[in-house]
């Protein structure tokens, strides 16, 4: 499929979508947010694709809404209407995506951006990035999840912070408060996310999906109801090829050869 304002690349079981509006930043426009939802649904059919990952073209990431574009709609279109078209599917459908998404966050990362990499399931930044809530910049209140995934990776205190004050967080603090898995130097990020994004997609991909239903739905759950959740979801991994791959291997004493079946 061709697109205008994204770019998706298939190789090795690692697809790769880049937002591609470097003049702005790739701040979203609405066809790009079309553009990036029917891309993440194209992975999510795509048995051949067994990781995702997203990033942008450029020297940022994604600053979030092109402010252009909502200014040329101002008073036409009611917010919620436009949220629940636009950014909440594609959050909503990156978290239920049952397959490894990485955000190599190659510059800033602001607004409806910043959910964007926040609904990564693994975030790795050039060293040089930076994380900006800008909601408050603008006058408006947190959207596309950032409300919603930001104090649960950092904490209340410095997610309220960083909302109120609009504060850039830079890459080396989002490392140390755990908001990413790791930073390389920006000229060796597509390369450091390539190498983890081709192990995960050669990981049993069923098991790596069922984790991240479970710990998704853990957060919503008693301690009894994640025991026998587990034990649900363990019935579906312990049915797979890959289980009987990996048991096999380990006794034969050789690597496992896994298919994502
Ligand atoms: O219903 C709805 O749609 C509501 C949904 C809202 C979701 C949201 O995302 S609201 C938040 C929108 N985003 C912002 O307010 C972020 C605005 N941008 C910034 O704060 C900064 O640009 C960054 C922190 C992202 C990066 O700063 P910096 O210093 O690295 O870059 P810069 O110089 O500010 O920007 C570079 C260019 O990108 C510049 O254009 P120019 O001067 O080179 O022609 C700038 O205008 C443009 N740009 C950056 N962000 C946006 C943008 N253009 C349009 N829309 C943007 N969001």
């Amino acid at each position: 499929m061709t697109y205008g304002t994204i770019l998706y690349d298939l190789s090795d079981g690692v697809a790769t979508l880049t937002l591609n509006r470097p003049e702005v930043l790739n701040a979203f426009n609405d066809e790009m947010v079309r553009e990036v939802a029917e891309a993440v649904k194209a992975a999510e059919r795509d048995a051949a694709v067994r990781c995702l990952v997203i990033t942008g073209a450029g020297k940022g990431f994604c600053a979030g809404q092109d402010l252009g574009a909502l200014r040329a709609r101002f008073e036409r279109v009611s917010f919620r209407e436009h949220l629940q078209q636009t950014y909440n599917p594609i959050i909503a459908r990156l978290r239920a995506l049952e397959k490894p998404v990485i955000g190599q966050i190659n510059g800033a990362a602001a607004g409806a951006g910043l959910g964007l990499a926040l609904a990564c399931d693994l975030r790795y930044a050039a060293e040089g990035a930076k994380f900006r809530m800008a909601f408050s910049g603008i006058g408006l209140a947190p959207d596309s999840g950032t409300s919603f995934f930001l104090p649960r990776l950092i904490g209340y205190a410095r997610a309220y912070e960083l909302a109120a004050t609009n504060a850039p967080l830079t890459a080396a603090t989002a490392h140390a408060w755990g908001l990413v898995n790791g930073l390389f130097p920006a000229e060796q990020l597509a390369a450091g996310v390539r190498a983890i994004a081709v192990k995960l997609a050669a990981a049993p991909t069923k098991a790596l999906g069922l984790t991240k239903r479970a710990m998704n739905r853990a957060f919503q759950m008693t301690l009894d109801e994640a025991l026998d959740y587990e034990a649900q979801l363990q019935d579906i991994a312990g049915r797979t090829a890959d289980h009987h791959e990996g048991v096999a291997a380990f006794l034969e004493k050789r690597p496992p050869v896994f298919k994502g079946e």
